[in-house]
């Protein structure tokens, strides 16, 4: 590397190197199976390429029911409702936000539990400590792909009568133990948005082995309809259009590709940072089958001469677009943070890895090369580590390089934009 760009040298992309660029399969099979859609003229409500999408993801998955939606947030949602949650459910706050949406939507408390810092997923010790009269169910998330302790959290679920299901969003194509991620609890939820290793340009679905379940939200996601004129459910609109199942379909075919692709990119990135003080990229168990799509970096400011947000800041001004995931936790975030103000104070490890974690481009469209030259980043801002502290501190930089910064500025805002839309109580 000649000079790093945050510290006057030239960026070292000329173009923006994204967490979450879509990869995209046969462009062909995809434009024919839209082609045949539009002769048909069925463009959406159960159509054939979403039965066969359904069928395919169950027949990978090796589960009785695919019920394909529109997004995973309306998935859980409906898998929510189906199951009869009510009152509390605890999840760790340690997710995409959409998992605690997707309760407090349907005002369900949501309880957020603490994480193990070994794996980010949800600690089964934490779940146990916060059931109440008022709880109802557990809601794991796979965080990564990487699965949860299914059976310590079962244990739990069967010893207090609690129903449990996963949030799955991650994991589509992992398992544990050998037994495919879409087995476990009462359901689990998948994501198929763009920015999934597997997408349907927006999608998820819910995977189970239960026929009633299954029944049941099939009815919720097309508003309750059972027939022409009759409703027998209270529903919403939860169907995934057809161009979408076209677009899920040549996703499935050109899975193996992508896979491997993420997996030597995950090696490659694993490499590089290797021996770097403090930096960890962590690990997918190579007994299980993975997605490898997402490239998880662990930075302790104790060890590391940089702490995660300057390392971002510096891989941001080279146009290498890193992200926090899911920094600051669901808890820090409306309206959680106005309802629950003090529950920071129980989630230690959570607010510790959301302040360490940063993610690193992957997919198709990341080459080998490319993880190369954002590892000789990382390694150069080390070796440069005062320089880059002094001008970080000095000027505002850091501060205006695009997404990185963006929740700094709406804290040096006074939090002026979360006041606008707190909830009313
Ligand atoms: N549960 C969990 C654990 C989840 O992670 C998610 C979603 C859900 C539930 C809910 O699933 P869905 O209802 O979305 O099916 C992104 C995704 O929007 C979100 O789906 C995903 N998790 C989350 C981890 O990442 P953002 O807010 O970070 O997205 P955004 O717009 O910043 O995009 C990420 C990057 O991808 C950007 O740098 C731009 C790039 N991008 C994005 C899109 C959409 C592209 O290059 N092309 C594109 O078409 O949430």
């Amino acid at each position: 590397m000649t000079r790093l760009a945050l510290l006057g040298g030239k960026p070292a992309f000329s173009d923006h190197l994204h967490v979450g660029r879509p990869n995209i399969g046969d462009r062909q099979r995809f434009l024919a199976r839209v082609a045949d859609m539009l002769d048909r003229r069925w463009l959406t409500n159960d159509g054939p390429l979403v039965k066969e999408f359904e069928q395919r993801v169950a027949d990978l998955v090796g589960v009785r029911h695919c019920v394909v939606m529109c997004n995973a947030t309306v998935a859980l949602e409906i898998a929510i409702r189906a199951l009869e949650l009510k009152g509390e459910v605890i999840l760790p706050a340690y997710t995409f936000v959409a998992t605690a949406h997707a309760l407090q939507w349907q005002e369900i408390t949501p309880v957020f539990a603490d994480i193990d810092p070994s794996t980010h997923n949800i600690a089964p010790a934490a779940i146990e400590r916060l059931i109440t009269p008022r709880t109802t169910g557990i809601i794991g998330v796979h965080l990564w792909g990487r699965s949860c302790d299914t059976e310590a959290i079962s244990a739990i679920a069967k010893r207090h009568g609690l129903k449990h299901m996963y949030d799955a969003a991650h994991a589509f194509g992992c398992s544990r133990s050998g037994r495919m991620i879409g087995h476990f609890g009462a359901c689990e939820i998948f994501s198929f948005h763009a920015t999934k290793f597997l997408n349907s340009f927006e999608g998820g679905a819910v995977v189970t082995d239960n026929d009633a379940l299954a029944d049941k939200m099939r009815l919720m996601r097309n508003f309750g309809f059972a027939g022409y004129d009759r409703v027998v459910y209270l529903g919403t609109n939860g169907k995934m259009t057809e161009v979408c199942a076209a677009m899920g379909l040549s996703s499935l075919e050109a899975m193996g590709g992508i896979v491997a692709g993420n997996r030597q990119n995950h090696k490659a990135y694993s490499d590089g940072l290797r021996g770097l003080p403090g930096v960890s990229v962590i690990g997918y168990d190579a007994a299980e089958r993975n997605n490898y799509q997402y490239v998880v970096v662990e930075i302790d400011p104790g060890l590391a001469p940089l702490d995660r947000n300057d390392v971002v800041a510096v891989l941001h001004a080279e146009n290498v677009l890193a992200r926090r995931y899911f920094w600051p936790g669901c808890h820090r975030m409306e309206p959680y943070r106005s309802l629950q103000p003090n529950v920071g104070l129980l989630l230690p490890e959570t607010e510790r890895i959301s302040a360490r974690v940063m993610l690193l481009p992957t997919g198709q469209t990341i080459s080998m090369n490319d993880v190369g030259i954002v590892c000789e980043i990382v390694r150069t801002a080390f070796s440069h580590a005062d320089e880059i502290k002094r001008s970080l501190e000095v000027s505002a930089l850091g501060r205006n390089l695009p997404n990185a910064a963006f929740d700094d500025i709406r804290e040096l805002d006074g939090g002026s934009l979360e006041k606008q839309f707190k909830p009313r109580s």
